[in-house]
């Protein structure tokens, strides 16, 4: 080896002691993980079972990075589940291998096997999150993605005191694998959750008021301070009665100082359900979904769908002291069955007492349409300069498909048929080796590209009774391919089979713009005209209106294959979903890059 003089060995030292004592200097850099899939006894709802977790955590560890950075996670399988991990709205350019759902862009990390997941974060910043994307899993396996901006770039509002990650979610109290599969044995709809959760904990529910760390302290009706409403108005409140006897401390606290202004970054990981957000006495200001940046605009609720995420800005103006209610409630207009239980949690003012009241709120009902629609009406990008909205124009392919349930004969199921689901009217039928794998080594009979781009029958999908014989579906494994660059467009059409429902629409792999959206049968002559084509709201999962439609934008930079779903677990299961495959382009950054040699088998 060369002689280097002692000087330049001197300056080489203090150089690298520099890089690992600040590595943030670096411009970007590279972030290590470790995700240990394991089983972890929990007790919720005065009960205890063993979950499947990472780390032991629930919700699991929060993955924090600035955009440009690279993330590497070793994912080792501990548990007697296969495993496989999505990290929701990353792009993964050419990287779908590390994209995560299960026999779509890899096989299963099977039990005692080792996954390392390695993707880059580019042209994104904000809240997304990661979750299982096999079986049922996700309910408990699932955890926040934090993606800072550059180094040196400010956000663009306000830089706020402090943030905090809440995470909103569904418990059951029986093994939630059991649930699905006896659900799938029968052929009828599961079982829905026993209660939502914030950050893990339920807080305040009736059943079970001795555990949760819920501290109850019996005070008279007199101390209790509520503001502008009567007492009687909270009879109905959907809590016990009970609550007017009971100061609780419990569920997950946010402690905030009077005057500071907060960033919550809000994801709805539960699995069957659309929630409402809302803290008592306080607005939100909405600065980003799917980490992409909105116009702000203030709202005392916010709407949130599986799958989804929503920064918002927090102004701890009520104080300087006080305990504010913080409550998780679920949104469903359609008679479908929900879990109706309000999570809730606490917005505590430093230098209040612990024992002191809780100033509360009423959650919107159940079936608060005006609420929901007023939320989704009020998004738009931010387009900035910065951060412009480019909303394809010229359209290539302009697709319809009809998302909705069904019923197919099954000769074992309780009532001869099964409930099923599926997008213009094919039941997706998971293979049993990944699409990535067949669509890269050219592997023939594991999918064929005949997804039809419109229903094959066209009927009044919004029809308030629909014949049966709308009610079968075909089965397969249909892809629809696209070419590299080329523009879609595709509208998302809600059928009245069986019953019309709010679906939230997941698409892998891309951002898109919901160009427009509106109730009935989407109309190709008119609705189009009244398109935002400007500042639309660019995310990755999208509310479909009960009976109604959506329409999308986005362009196919991203060589791979990518699932399409509903985020509602259960109609993702019944067969709800289907998936692009997009061909690589010619330049040399436009093809999908080679699989990783660790690349789980089936
Ligand atoms: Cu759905």
């Amino acid at each position: 080896m060369e002689m280097v003089a002692p000087w330049v060995r001197v300056l080489m030292m203090l150089a690298m002691a520099f890089l690992i004592l600040f590595p943030a200097s670096v411009d970007c850099m590279v972030r290590h993980y470790k995700f240990n899939v394991v089983m972890k006894n929990t007790s919720r709802l005065c009960s205890t079972k063993p979950i499947v977790t990472v780390n032991g955590k629930f919700p699991g560890p929060t993955i924090v990075a600035r955009e440009d950075d690279t993330v590497l996670i070793k994912v080792v399988n501990h548990v007697k589940y296969n495993v496989s991990i999505h990290w929701h709205g990353i792009r993964q350019l050419r990287t779908g291998w590390a994209d995560g759902p299960a026999y779509i862009t890899q096989c299963p990390i099977q039990p005692g096997q080792i996954y390392m997941y390695n993707f880059t974060l580019t042209g994104q910043r904000g809240t997304l999150w990661w979750h299982a994307h096999i079986l049922w899993l996700r309910a408990t396996v699932h955890g926040a993605i934090v993606i800072l901006p550059k180094r040196g770039v400010p956000y663009p509002f306000p830089k706020p005191h402090k943030e905090a990650i809440v995470v909103l979610s569904e418990w059951w109290k029986s093994d939630v694998e059991a649930v699905i599969n006896e659900a799938m044995k029968s052929g009828l709809a599961p079982n829905v959750s026993d209660a939502h959760t914030i950050n893990g904990y339920p807080g305040l529910v009736s059943s079970c008021l001795s555990q949760d760390s819920i501290y109850v302290v019996p005070v008279t009706l007199f101390s209790l301070v509520v503001t502008n409403r009567t007492i009687s108005s909270y009879i109905d409140y959907g809590f016990s009665i009970m609550f007017f006897f009971f100061f609780f401390l419990g569920g997950f606290t946010l402690p905030v100082e009077a005057g500071k202004t907060y960033m919550l970054r809000i994801i709805n990981a539960a699995l069957n359900e659309e929630l409402f957000f809302k803290i008592a006495g306080h607005q939100l200001t909405v600065v980003e979904v799917d980490a992409v940046y909105t116009k702000p605009f203030k709202t005392d609720t916010v709407l949130i769908a599986p799958g989804q995420t929503t920064n918002v800005l927090l102004t701890a103006n009520r104080g300087p002291a006080g305990k504010y209610l913080v409550a998780v409630s679920p949104f469903m207009d359609a008679p479908i069955a929900v879990d109706n239980v309000t999570a809730t949690a606490t917005l505590h003012y430093s230098g209040t007492l612990d024992h002191g009241p809780t100033i509360l709120t009423n959650p919107p009902p159940q079936n608060a349409t005006p609420v929901a629609a007023n939320f989704a009406d009020s998004l738009r990008s931010l387009n900035s300069k910065l951060y412009p909205a480019k909303v394809p124009l010229k359209i290539d392919r302009s697709l319809l498909f009809t998302i909705g349930l069904g019923v197919n004969p099954c000769s074992t199921c309780v009532n001869g048929s099964r409930v099923v689901a599926g997008i213009n009217n094919v039941t997706f039928v998971m293979p049993t080796v990944s699409l990535l794998q067949a669509h890269f080594f050219n592997t023939s009979g594991v999918f064929t590209d005949d997804f039809p781009g419109n229903p094959p029958t066209q009927y009044n999908y919004t029809a308030a009774l629909q014949p049966v014989t709308n009610f079968q579906t075909e089965t397969g494994t249909k892809l629809y391919r696209l070419s590299y660059n080329s523009t879609v467009q595709l509208v998302l059409q809600d059928t009245t089979v069986i019953a019309a429902e709010n679906h939230p629409v997941h698409l892998h792999g891309f951002n898109f713009f919901e160009v427009g959206r509106g109730l009935g049968n989407f109309n190709p002559k008119k609705d189009p005209k009244k398109f935002n084509l400007v500042d639309p709201v660019e995310r990755n999962t999208i509310s479909v209106p009960s009976g109604g439609w959506s329409a999308i934008r986005f362009r196919a930079d991203n060589p791979g294959v990518w699932f399409m779903h509903c985020h509602l677990e259960v109609h993702t299961t019944w067969g709800l979903k289907m998936a692009f495959v997009v061909d690589n382009g010619k330049g040399p950054s436009e093809s999908l890059l080679p699989p990783p040699t660790d690349l789980p088998i089936c």
